[in-house]
């Protein structure tokens, strides 16, 4: 129902609720507009100086004005209370267990995006602010911890897969950043000192909204979306959405490959 507001595409299973949301929100602030606009056209021809010479003290005395006024603060209390609230509820509140999700460590940086997947164990090796290096390990992982030995870390590139759940455990090293990607309706800011959960359903793979829009090169992108900096413009990240088997592959190939670095005595 709401092609008509100019959204993007949508490609999360909560999205759509968002959408509805937004557009009868929408729809509320149109009547509330021509609402208010005929109204004050028609004071000014009411009211107007040559049928009014002089100032009425008494003003006006019925009470329909007031009964507009709280009919317009009882739609915004159903939309706030009965739309906003829940689903907001249901955003922060109802995240699925860990158990059942692919959990990712996102963290935000002037200006890139860290991607931080714990690997096939599920678990994030330990990382130590002694071990960081901008180029080398961003990250500072630590890989003589066994956990952190098939972690895998990618800057900018996050690869997802499709249908499942997704946690993202957002961070920042510096500044506040924000992890925008609007196809998913997800923003959420990334603020230093906290680790901040949020959680989706991509419902569309990268490949099937390239034929769905008839772009073969688009790309779900993460735009930082609080200027952070003089570099946040080209703070960019990107999506690759993908079937299961596909992203499982990709997670295989990386692990292997992490493994090869780890042992290369010349790296
Ligand atoms: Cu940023």
């Amino acid at each position: 129902m709401t092609e008509w507001l100019g959204l993007p595409a949508l490609a999360a299973a909560h999205g759509g609720e968002i959408d509805n949301m937004i557009g009868w929100i929408h729809i509320f602030m149109l009547v509330l507009f021509v609402g208010w606009g005929g109204f004050f056209l028609y004071v000014l021809v009411r009211f107007r100086q040559s049928r009014n010479p002089v100032a009425d003290y008494r003003g006006v005395t019925s009470h329909r004005s007031v009964y507009l006024e709280v009919a317009v603060a009882v739609v915004e209390a159903v939309l706030l209370i009965g739309f906003a609230i829940p689903l907001w509820a249901a955003r922060v509140d109802a995240r699925p267990p860990e158990s059942e999700a692919l959990v990712v460590q996102v963290t935000g940086e002037q200006f890139a995006w860290n991607i931080h997947y714990p690997g096939p164990d599920r678990v994030f090796g330990r990382t130590d602010i002694k071990l960081l290096d901008l180029q080398s390990n961003p990250l500072g992982v630590d890989r003589s911890d066994p956990a952190a030995k098939d972690d895998v870390t990618t800057v900018n590139q996050l690869f997802l897969p499709v249908n499942r759940p997704i946690i993202v455990r957002l961070r920042s090293k510096d500044v506040i950043h924000s992890f925008g990607v609007p196809e998913f309706r997800v923003k959420q800011d990334a603020v230093p000192g906290l680790t901040i959960p949020i959680w989706f359903i991509p419902t569309v793979t990268t490949a099937d909204m390239r034929t769905q829009k008839g772009s073969p090169d688009f790309q779900y992108e993460i735009a930082c979306a609080q200027l952070c900096g003089l570099g946040h413009a080209r703070m960019r990240g990107f999506v690759t959405v993908q079937s299961a088997e596909e992203f499982q592959k990709w997670m295989d190939d990386a692990v292997k490959e992490q493994a090869a670095a780890e042992s290369d005595p010349f790296r």
